[in-house]
């Protein structure tokens, strides 16, 4: 379907199915009918209708006359997160980018066309400012050109030849080519070892036959950044996966304690008088049913309850601005970008008046200071195909996640995308730090100005990371004290 079609029902608050998404498209006037669907069907401004493909159904057999069940498809009064944010000073919070009301299917439909078409767009736009990629070809044209040979594609398949050389297939509107790095020229070898599937790239070389010979890969890249001045502390968390039996509760007490100037030494108490923000990367609670046998070690069996246990020990905190994302443990639809934790589920923390919610991944400023906020799902896609990457050094992975210019390139592994007509997961803008969790393993690293933080967990091993051979770091918490990184532990 043509994108300004669906743009057409984003403007009007509706949200299409997989079943109503064919549907309009296999109609043989699909744009006539949508303008009629839209004009009358569309819910107020403030609300939103998730249109289905019965819906359509019964309103080419009858019009809009008898549509009975509409009203349980329409979400009252959603209004964006940004409305909870406590303004007064000395807070200076904003949410940049959230996705949680940019999501624009229920991210089932299963036509990509226009998700990866989004992705290759703006990362080729970052690559066209390359020099070395100023008027590149097109694959179709490339397929003539027999000396220097410049394209930007998305990668398609990866592989090792016989020869141990490495051969990947580029992809564009026009065409394919095969990109080969030859193993001799080491340091572009070592390059092409860290390609994914799905990334977009851009390769300069000369072709030889069927073959186009990589002299240079291209990533879209990020500038090194000047450090800005922080006058204050922000506190780094992630992964407490609440009602688990595993969830380490007396050292978090004793977090909570330091938090609010009740617990540690001179230094920390001070480190503590500076803290202004708090930030949660996700699994902030352990959910339900999240892999095989879970339930065995979950001490509260009822996500609700598990929010309830979760407002609780951040309700004890005071006077700070605390913001909280979802990861693949929370009550969040689990395709990325994921919306921020829905209110129903969590009704307790939702009633704190310094909690707010935002989306994983969100972009928030403090201050002035831009934290990208990502869960690190796509960690375990990198730490399982890429050569030298592993779940303990997450902070590798960011740095190639930054490079790439995005947060989970590969398509098809652990890692559920939503079929969105945007692609949310783009880095578009750069941030000054960048902060994850999942892996259960702190990491820290300073790359080009931008701090990459790894915030660790409050859950010891698992049964299921015991499988993995996941050793988590417990209880270690990064804390951004007025723009110098400490870690501070609780166990
Ligand atoms: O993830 C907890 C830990 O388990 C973290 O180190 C990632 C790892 N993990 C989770 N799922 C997988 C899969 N499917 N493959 C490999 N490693 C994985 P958590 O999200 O808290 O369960
Ligand atoms: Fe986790
Ligand atoms: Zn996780």
């Amino acid at each position: 379907m043509q994108e300004n079609i669906i743009n057409k029902f984003i403007d009007a608050n509706i949200l299409l199915n997989d079943t109503a998404y064919q549907k309009i498209q296999t109609y043989k006037d699909s744009f006539k009918l949508s303008e009629s669907l839209i004009e009358d069907l569309a819910p107020t401004t403030e609300d939103l209708l998730i249109l289905t493909g019965e819906i359509i159904d019964q309103y080419l057999k009858n019009g809009k006359k008898d549509l009975s069940n509409i009203e349980n498809n329409i979400q009252k009064n959603i209004s964006p997160p940004q409305s909870k944010l406590v303004p007064s000073p000395p807070f200076d919070f904003k949410i940049l980018k959230d996705t949680s009301r940019k999501s624009y299917t229920n991210g089932e439909i299963k036509d990509f066309s226009a998700y990866f078409g989004s992705r290759y767009h703006k990362l080729k736009e970052i690559l066209l400012r390359k020099k070395e990629l100023k008027t590149p070809q097109t694959m179709r044209e490339a397929e003539n050109m027999q000396d220097l040979v410049k394209v930007i594609g998305m990668v398609n398949d990866v592989r090792a030849t016989k020869n141990n050389h490495k051969l990947f297939e580029l992809e564009d509107e026009t065409g394919v080519a095969n990109v080969l790095v030859h193993n001799e020229n080491t340091s572009l070898f070592e390059k092409a070892e860290m390609v994914v599937k799905d990334e977009v790239l851009g390769v300069v070389g000369t072709r030889k036959g069927s073959l186009l010979m990589a002299s240079q890969l291209i990533n879209p890249g990020i500038p090194r950044i000047d450090e800005k001045p922080m006058d204050f502390s922000t506190v780094f968390l992630s992964d407490t996966h609440i009602g688990s039996s595993t969830f380490l509760e007396d050292a978090f007490l004793n977090f909570i304690n330091w938090i609010n100037g009740n617990n540690g030494d001179k230094e920390q108490e001070k480190i503590a008088d500076n803290v202004r923000y708090l930030i949660v990367a996700g699994d902030i609670v352990d959910g339900i049913g999240v892999y095989p046998n879970q339930d065995k070690e979950l001490i509260i069996k009822d996500i609700y309850e598990q929010y309830d246990e979760a407002a609780r020990l951040f309700g004890e905190i005071d006077g700070i601005q605390i913001i909280i994302a979802p990861g693949n443990h929370d009550a969040s639809r689990l395709a990325e970008p994921q919306p921020s934790i829905p209110e129903e589920y969590a009704k307790e923390l939702y009633k704190l008046k310094n909690v707010a919610f935002v989306s994983n991944p969100a972009l928030i400023s403090l201050e002035g200071i831009n934290v990208l906020i990502y869960h690190g799902r796509s960690f375990d896609d990198f730490a399982m195909t890429v050569k030298g990457m592993s779940h303990q050094e997450s902070d590798l992975i960011m740095k190639e996640l930054l490079e790439k210019r995005h947060l989970a390139p590969i398509y098809g592994e652990r890692t559920p995308l939503a079929s969105e007509v945007e692609d949310h997961l783009v880095i578009e803008d750069i941030p000054d730090v960048f902060h994850t969790g999942h892996v259960h393993i702190n990491a820290y690293k300073k790359y080009k100005g931008i701090h990459l933080i790894n915030s660790g967990t409050f859950q010891s091993q698992t049964e299921f990371q015991k499988i993995y051979n996941i050793i988590p770091t417990c209880a270690q918490v990064p804390v951004l004290n007025k723009g110098s990184m400490k870690l501070l532990k609780f166990t």
